[in-house]
């Protein structure tokens, strides 16, 4: 393509101020992954609440309560493992609505058997369908917590425990230490437990309040950098004005693994086919389709259509394991247009205020029974929506990569972006863009470029 000085300069301007943003969101990337920050979730944690309800012979009865007040990210199966570490000699003797994983060296005790006598015991969440009489009040979810930015009534999980040998009083009873929340895998840390004002509990009727004796909490963040080094996701990106697909970078999600993933005919995916039928009740290990990324998502992002007004984005999210499904996923974008989102299709909308000032973050999930699911890879292993918002006159713009997104998580896990230098770019003739909402044959067009799209790349 030809193109005179002028535009060269601006092009390689263009290219300029781009890198300067990469290199910035790229050093951004890594202070907050030194700390646990996410700076689209700033106050982002799960926090486990123990509060004592009650004094016995030797110790307590304790409600522990886990919410997780993160906005997007999901406790996934297999679920929530606590853990920490007794400050004396502390038993477990009773749990109701969770179990420890292990019940250790009970040999000291002869009449009565402590439900587990482990110095660092590690608790697990019962699945649903527990027997009544070992359930407990938002109990038995197997341990996954939705975002509290999908469902908060989902998002909190309680379990009741007594405790032995721990003193029986305010004075006398130590917090436990070194709390771990495990499970969903690596990437959580918690702080120390800290003695908080008893909280105040309304009872089952909600007609009167009950007060703890006394209450702890435990904060625990999440960092990405410490759950893995490579991203699990990436973007690709493409445009109505030009018929270059930015594909995802290569090698996004690492090539380390590149002999561990098959292709789409291998002999693999048939025995899984038969084994699938067999045994359901194991978490397989996953099975990547060999990709040039690796990834297990890829999040691809359309310039669908330039209105007056309006303008139309087209995404679609695929999924590349071939033994995953996702249930309830959720994607968040940065993109400063979604102030003025004015209509989602397919899928819902959520604007997140990570700084309430700036209304430039949403998350977008499934709708029940709908898309709520993201099968595993294969013909149905897609979802896809259309965006609808209103111009900006001030601000927007198809140049520059404006109109291409800023940061991309999918299930709370940040996406690898193509380097902006490699965005489907404009061609000279911009100012003719603006196209006619009925131009049926374009979008016919469109339609199986964007099949293309999602199949092939
Ligand atoms: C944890 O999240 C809650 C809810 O967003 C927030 O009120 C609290 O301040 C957070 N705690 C910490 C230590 O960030
Ligand atoms: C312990 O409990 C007593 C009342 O039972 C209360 O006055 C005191 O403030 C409590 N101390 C702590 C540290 O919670
Ligand atoms: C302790 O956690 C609860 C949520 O379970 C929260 O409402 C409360 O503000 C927390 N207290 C402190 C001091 O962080
Ligand atoms: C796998 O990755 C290694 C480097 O990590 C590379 O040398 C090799 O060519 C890759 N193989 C395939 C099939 O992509
Ligand atoms: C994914 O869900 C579909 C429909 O519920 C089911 O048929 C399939 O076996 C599931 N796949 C995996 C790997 O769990
Ligand atoms: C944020 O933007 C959405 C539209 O995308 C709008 O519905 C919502 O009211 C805005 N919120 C604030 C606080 O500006
Ligand atoms: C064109 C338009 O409607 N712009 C609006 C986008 O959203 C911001 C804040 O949400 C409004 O202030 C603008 O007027």
């Amino acid at each position: 393509m030809e193109f005179d000085n002028g535009d060269k300069r601006r092009r390689s301007c263009e290219f300029r101020e781009l890198k300067v943003v990469t290199l910035a969101a790229i050093c951004f990337m890594i202070l907050s992954q030194a700390d646990a920050f996410d700076p689209l979730d700033p106050t982002g944690n799960v926090t486990i609440r123990w509060d004592i309800m009650s004094w016995t012979t030797d110790g307590y009865m304790a409600t522990v309560t886990v919410f997780n007040f993160q906005q997007y990210r999901t406790i996934m199966n297999p679920g929530w493992t606590i853990g920490w570490t007794w400050a004396k000699k502390e038993i477990i003797w009773t749990m109701m609505g969770a179990q420890a994983t292990e019940q250790g060296d009970c040999s000291k005790f002869k009449l009565k058997i402590p439900h587990s006598c482990k110095r660092n015991p590690q608790v697990v969440d019962l699945m649903p369908g527990a027997p009544f009489n070992m359930q407990f009040n938002n109990c038995c979810k197997g341990g996954v917590l939705t975002s509290w930015g999908q469902d908060p009534s989902g998002a909190v999980s309680a379990f009741q425990i007594g405790v032995g040998l721990s003193g029986t009083s305010n004075k006398t009873v130590k917090l436990p230490k070194n709390f771990k929340l495990l499970g969903p895998g690596p990437g959580y840390s918690c702080g120390p437990a800290k003695l908080v004002p008893a909280t105040v509990i309304p009872t089952d009727d909600r007609r009167r309040k009950a007060q703890a004796l006394m209450s702890w909490n435990v904060t625990c963040t999440y960092s990405q950098f410490l759950a893995s080094k490579n991203p699990s996701c990436c973007v690709s990106l493409s445009s109505f004005y030009s018929d270059k697909v930015t594909a995802c970078p290569t090698c996004a999600c690492g090539c380390q693994n590149n002999d561990t993933c098959v292709t789409k005919d291998s002999k693999l995916l048939q025995e899984d086919e038969r084994v699938k039928t067999k045994k359901s009740d194991m978490t397989p290990k996953p099975l990547l389709q060999c990709t040039h990324h690796l990834c297990h998502v890829r999040v691809h992002w359309h310039i669908k259509d330039n209105y007056q007004d309006y303008w139309r984005v087209k995404i679609a999210i695929i999924n590349f394991d071939y033994r995953l499904n996702y249930t309830l996923w959720n994607l968040v974008i940065q993109h400063p247009n979604l102030n003025n989102v004015t209509q989602v299709y397919s899928f819902e909308y959520m604007p997140l205020l990570p700084y309430e000032a700036i209304n430039d973050t949403g998350m977008f999930y499934g709708l029940k029974y709908y898309n709520d699911l993201l099968m595993e890879n294969g013909p149905k292993g897609n979802v896809q929506s259309e965006i609808l918002m209103k111009k900006d006159k001030n601000t927007f713009t198809l140049k520059h990569g404006w109109a291409f997104p800023r940061r991309v998580y999918f299930n709370g896990e940040e996406c690898m972006l193509p380097p902006p230098d490699s965005y489907p770019f404009l061609p000279n003739s911009s100012h003719r863009l603006l196209i006619s909402a009925s131009s049926i044959v374009a979008s016919t067009i469109f339609a199986s470029f964007f099949h293309l799209v999602v199949i092939l790349l």
